[in-house]
């Protein structure tokens, strides 16, 4: 999983990539080459279950994030798009740390350049396949309606982010690496002096149109991450931060492509991350695939239930250990054991 940080020149976009990947190397804001940093997801309900159950192994979810200076918008040329069409998600930072700009504006702004390049590539796309229908290929039809769905929403000037697609549908839709399709998270990067303020009409604007959202000041989370644990926690405490922006980040990251964690738990404790609403046999298949192949049955239990109880014995012996089937919808937070044959 790739996520590209983008936003205008200066707007902080390598201070955001330090706040939540951490201190590297000195040269990093010097030269001008793109650097992606691996973030691992630091789950505190695995390391808990991991520590109880003593598994000799802990495994986080992780996420590539890439912070490029060809990923600055400029007002003239826009935005590098060719170097992001396979990112998986975007984040967004708006430089609100001054009165440069108006990050509201440049928020639509950017929106509305999606759209264009979109339209772009998908009247491309509609023209090619009509031509390839005149000439008798019919087998390319069936490519034809999923098409034609994108390009009417994007005329009415939606993202194809409001779109829901089948399976079947999305991966045909995956292969054109739509902008407005992607997740997309936003940082409001206000000054140091603001935080726990209000942040004024982007917010507001951000919260009514549903984004996943977040203002911080990245200079001062990126001064934390140089900190010492101990001393990082009083810091934030006398700042009023009660989220680390590496925390918040993931969280968004989370909320942005709707997804969820599950976990499995033995001499390995590994966090997996699923689409909401997936079913166990999805799950499984994330886990392997002749897993999935050879699916019985799922033995669940919550999170909860096991901060509840302690022990995976102990909530067995309360009966919070439940056989599920292919079709149950995996939550946030159930630790699966999925019993197979192949
Ligand atoms: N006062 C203040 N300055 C900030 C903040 N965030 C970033 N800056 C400053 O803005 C300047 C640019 O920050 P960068 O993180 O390098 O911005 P960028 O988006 O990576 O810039 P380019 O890669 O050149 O497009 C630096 O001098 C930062 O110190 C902030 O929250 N408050
Ligand atoms: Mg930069």
């Amino acid at each position: 999983m790739k996520i590209a940080l983008i936003g205008t020149p200066q707007s902080g976009k390598t201070t955001t990539f330090l706040a939540v990947a951490g201190p590297q190397s000195p040269h990093l804001l010097a030269d001008q080459k793109p650097h992606l940093a691996m973030i691992d997801f630091v789950d505190a309900r695995l390391k808990k279950m991991a520590d109880a159950e003593h598994s000799k192994k802990v495994t986080s979810i992780q996420f590539g994030l890439l912070d490029s200076p060809v990923l600055s918008a400029t007002p003239d040329k826009g935005l590098n798009f060719t170097q992001v069409r396979d990112a998986d998600a975007f984040t967004h930072v708006l430089r609100a740390y001054d009165d440069y700009e108006d990050p509201l504006k440049v928020f639509q702004e950017m929106e509305s350049d999606f759209l264009l390049k979109d339209l772009e590539v998908i009247d491309t796309a509609v023209k090619k396949v009509k031509g390839e229908l005149e000439k008798g290929r019919k087998e390319r039809e069936k490519e034809l309606p999923v098409l034609v769905k994108c390009q009417e929403t994007l005329h009415r000037e939606k993202s194809l982010r409001t779109l829901s697609f089948t399976p079947e549908e999305a991966k045909q839709v995956r292969a054109y690496g739509f902008l407005s399709q992607k997740p997309l998270l936003v940082i409001v990067n206000i000054s140091e002096g603001k935080v726990g303020q209000k942040s004024g009409p982007v917010g507001e604007y951000l919260t009514k149109s549903g984004f996943a959202w977040v203002s911080l000041s990245a200079k001062t989370e990126k001064e934390l991450f140089e900190l010492k644990e101990e001393e990082r926690a009083e810091f934030m405490a006398s700042l009023g931060i009660e989220k680390s922006a590496r925390d918040e980040f993931i969280r968004l990251a989370f909320e942005a492509m709707g997804l969820i964690s599950f976990f499995t738990v033995g001499e390995e404790a590994k966090a997996w991350s699923v689409e909401k609403g997936k079913s166990a046999l999805e799950a499984a298949g994330k886990i392997h695939s002749d897993i999935a192949r050879g699916f019985i049955r799922a033995e669940v239990y919550s999170y909860h239930d096991f901060e509840t109880h302690s022990s995976i014995q102990a909530l067995k012996e309360k009966g919070r250990f439940r056989l599920e089937g292919k079709e149950y919808i995996v939550q946030d937070g159930d630790v699966l054991n999925i019993k197979f044959s192949v």
